[in-house]
């Protein structure tokens, strides 16, 4: 029986508030055809790329593994040629999620709402990007997004990605709280890991890309948050069975 009461729920954002990878690989590959690179990422490639949590993490994973001569080339070269992919990319995701590429999981809106209503805390931690976030959350919550959430994680505050928990303990900084008085929703196994390792309990609603991680050690595993109302969370909350 968990003592400390529920006081805030913290969101991942890519797989978990929206099903977002198919729109970022549709991104990488148009800033891969954009540069005239002969790289060209499909749904299989794609889903073990997304081990490695991070763009511009993932393009280095990507380059070392499809070209392993990149060892010859100097580091500063590579980082400038990564971050001039990510910008490519970033700038179409943004593109794309704006002309309504990307739409909210069933039950997220709702939930958010009647969170937020109740009075519960709602924070962000997320990899990606800070422009893709405010991208996704206009569109689907309005130009006033960011009073539905205190505290905001991502890759401009948090360098260390998922699975390390820095960007969860960074939310539990921000909002003050103990990790017992949080619950976190999740979609992979790199953001389940990084969520408990900061010792906070975690919803996962796997996606078509996740589905066949490992959920061992998630406080629920459900299809999405649809048939997931605050009074069932505040239970599981309360009586934490681990999966
Ligand atoms: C998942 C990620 C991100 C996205 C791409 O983020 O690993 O890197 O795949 O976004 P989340 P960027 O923690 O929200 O699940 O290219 O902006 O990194
Ligand atoms: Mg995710």
């Amino acid at each position: 029986m968990t003592a400390t009461a529920l006081q805030a729920l913290i969101f991942d954002v890519d797989g978990t508030l929206a099903d977002t990878e198919s729109a970022h690989r549709a991104a990488f590959n148009q800033a891969f055809a954009e540069l005239d690179m002969d790289w060209h990422w499909d749904d299989a490639l794609y889903t073990e790329l997304l081990g490695i949590s991070g763009g511009k993490e993932r393009i280095q994973h990507y380059w070392r593994q499809a070209h392993p001569d990149i060892k010859a080339l100097n580091g500063q070269a590579i980082q400038d040629t990564i971050d001039r992919i990510h910008a490519l990319k970033t700038a179409a995701y943004e593109k794309a999620v704006q002309m309504g590429a990307v739409a909210l999981r069933p039950g997220v809106l709702k939930l958010i709402e009647s969170a937020f209503t109740d009075g519960l805390r709602l924070a962000i931690a997320t990899t990606t990007s800070p422009v893709n976030i405010a991208a996704l959350l206009r569109r689907a919550i309005g130009p006033d997004w960011r009073t539905h959430f205190a505290a905001i994680g991502d890759a401009s505050t948090a360098p260390l990605k998922k699975p390390h928990p820095q960007v969860y303990q960074q939310m539990l900084t921000a909002l003050q709280l103990p990790a017992g008085a949080c619950l976190a929703f999740e979609d992979s196994s790199n953001g389940l890991r990084a969520a408990t390792a900061a010792g906070i309990a975690t919803v996962v609603t796997p996606n078509s890309f996740t589905a066949h991680h490992d959920f061992s050690g998630a406080l629920r595993v459900v299809p999405d948050l649809q048939q997931v109302p605050l009074a069932q969370l505040r239970l599981w909350h309360r009586a934490p069975v681990a999966h």
